[in-house]
């Protein structure tokens, strides 16, 4: 299987539960490797850029001004099938139809408020950690 990388944020009301341990102790018993991580403060030109996709969403005020409430996480992660396995590792969108044991299930709010970000392709992983990281930001 290919090493692979994904992209990871731990969102605005994780860190505020004091859940960074906690969530990066499930990515790592995954057999993940945070080869990437730094705290900061999304800006609203940051978050309004990463979900572009969704600017015509109902949700996508709320979700800047939720992105942007407070510190955030950001992440890359590397190994066997990363991206795959960190969407396992996460679970569904929203947390009522996520699986038992997934990051979601045991930790998110609500749809909005659901603690973890992983990208959904490589494609999409590469963009993302472009988006945040320096090459020297990540050591593997
Ligand atoms: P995911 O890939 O699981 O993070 O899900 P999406 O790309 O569909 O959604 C991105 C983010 O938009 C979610 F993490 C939270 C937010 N969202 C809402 O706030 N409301 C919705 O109904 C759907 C998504």
């Amino acid at each position: 299987m290919a090493v692979e990388r994904t992209f990871s944020i731990i969102k605005p009301d994780a860190t505020k539960r004091n859940l960074t341990g906690a969530i990066n102790q499930k990515i790592e018993a995954a057999g993940l490797r945070i080869i990437g991580q730094k705290r900061i403060k999304m800006s609203k030109t940051q978050a309004e850029g990463f979900y572009g996709v969704h600017k015509e969403r109902p949700f996508f005020g709320s979700l800047v001004t939720f992105m942007t409430s407070g510190p955030v996480v950001v992440q890359v992660l590397q190994g066997d099938n990363a991206v795959a396995k960190y969407r396992e590792v996460m679970g569904a969108t929203d947390p009522a139809k996520a699986n038992a044991g997934t990051i979601r299930k045991e930790f998110a709010e609500s749809i909005e408020a659901n603690s973890v970000h992983g990208s959904d392709s490589p494609e999409n992983a590469k963009i993302e950690i472009d988006f945040f990281f320096k090459p020297e930001e990540i050591v593997d």
